[in-house]
């Protein structure tokens, strides 16, 4: 295995003294160091994949550097555009290094939202042109692959990448783990909002253990799976998801049940809920001030006012909780108001603490099965 402090040494004699990703479970050790050990202001975790390879860019251009970023193979959808559009030899040639978390590669197994990206992650590289390796996960091989890499994105001033197995990097733990103050656990928070909320609702919640726990709480409570869609992968989509269902179902109450990270990854999606306004959606972000599901990694969740927002966006009615019972006497204002027709496009902005139970879950229904059931319940 590779230590992550072994591999952050080398970059940083390469000249690599800059970081921007979105953390993953994969390098979750990796950028745990990276997090405890870079400068503030030479580290940066970005709302997406693609403005990593922005602000990377951005350090190129003022420092003459070669940055690093850095991402679950999920996110390199979201990185292509500015890599082919902007950092690519064709356009303005920046050189950066790319880690990719290798998330379902072929014979590992794997969940099911990661199988199709996990086959395709080497060949979208191919596809771009963009020359890769597998990462060593023996420290005596680093060096030669490291100056393999720096040759290349020296020679061609371009972007490399490492894909990296899971298990390649050594355990690190999170030192600078901040706290946050707040009284419900994420799936307690998910609890008392199924248990309050209007009971013909449907739910689309979001990417990691949100979804996770929102499945095993209807099982707990014996309530099926019928109403949920897992947005299992997908991240940041949950709440475009939630809006076109609203806006075709405008008699049933539709619930969104956000991240923090997500929302702030696909953060336009706000305005364009706000904009259609859909009477009969709630809008719910989970709001841990960090991306909880790959390693408790901070996000900026709480140094913005999300529910302000909202607000700005269109959004009418707008809470802002943390404590249990007023959580509980928001879902009961909601739930009154679509039994008095009074409903409107609601946020509701819930403080949680990070963290989730060790024996958690995983759904053990398949995607398509929750697409159909969920299709079923909406056509009655
Ligand atoms: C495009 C993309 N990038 C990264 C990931 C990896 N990932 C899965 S869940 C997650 C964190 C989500 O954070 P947040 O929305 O705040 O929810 P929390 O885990 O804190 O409940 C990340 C980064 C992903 N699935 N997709």
């Amino acid at each position: 295995m590779i230590k992550p402090s072994t591999f952050y040494d080398l970059l940083i004699k390469n000249g690599t003294d800059f970081f921007a990703g979105v953390p993953d479970s994969l390098l979750k050790n990796f950028c745990a160091y990276v997090t405890d050990n870079a400068p503030e202001e030479k580290h940066i975790i970005s709302a997406n994949e693609g403005s990593a390879t922005a602000l990377a860019s951005g350090y190129h251009f003022a420092t003459g550097k070669i940055p690093l970023i850095y991402m679950q193979n999920s996110g390199e959808g979201n990185m292509i555009n500015p890599l082919l559009s902007l950092a690519d030899p064709d356009v303005y040639s920046v050189p950066m290094l790319i880690l990719i978390g290798w998330r379902g590669e072929p014979g590992v197994h794997d969940e099911p939202q990661h199988v199709k990206q996990g086959k395709v992650t080497c060949d979208l590289l191919d596809a771009m042109k963009v020359p890769f390796e597998v990462l060593t996960d023996d420290e005596s091989k680093l060096s030669a692959q490291f100056e393999k890499a720096y040759d290349y994105i020296k020679k061609n001033s371009a972007p490399y990448a490492f894909v990296i197995r899971k298990g390649t990097f050594d355990e690190y733990v999170l030192q600078n783990n901040k706290k946050v103050e707040a009284e419900m656990k994420r799936e307690e928070a998910i609890e008392q909002v199924i248990l309050n909320c209007p009971t013909n609702a449907a739910f689309v919640s979001t990417t990691g253990m949100a979804s996770r726990e929102l499945f095993e709480l209807r099982e707990k409570h014996n309530m099926g799976h019928e109403k949920d869609f897992l947005t299992v992968g997908s991240m940041g989509h949950a709440s475009q998801i939630a809006l076109s269902i609203a806006l075709v179902k405008k008699e049933r109450p539709i619930f969104c049940i956000d991240g923090d990270g997500a929302t702030i990854m696909q953060m336009g999606g706000l305005a364009t809920v706000g904009t259609r306004s859909p009477e009969n959606m709630v809008h719910i972000v989970m709001n841990n001030g960090a991306h909880d599901s790959v390693g408790g990694q901070p996000t900026v969740g709480l140094a913005i006012d999300i529910p302000a927002i909202a607000k700005a966006c269109g959004y009418k009615k707008i809470y802002s909780v943390e404590a249990k019972d007023a959580l509980v006497s928001a879902i009961k204002e909601i739930n009154s108001a679509f039994e008095n027709g009074k409903n409107e496009l609601t946020f509701v902005e819930v403080k949680v603490t990070k963290g989730a139970r060790k024996d958690l879950g995983r759904p053990t229904t398949t995607p398509i099965q929750n697409k159909n059931a969920l299709m079923e319940f909406l056509s009655k």
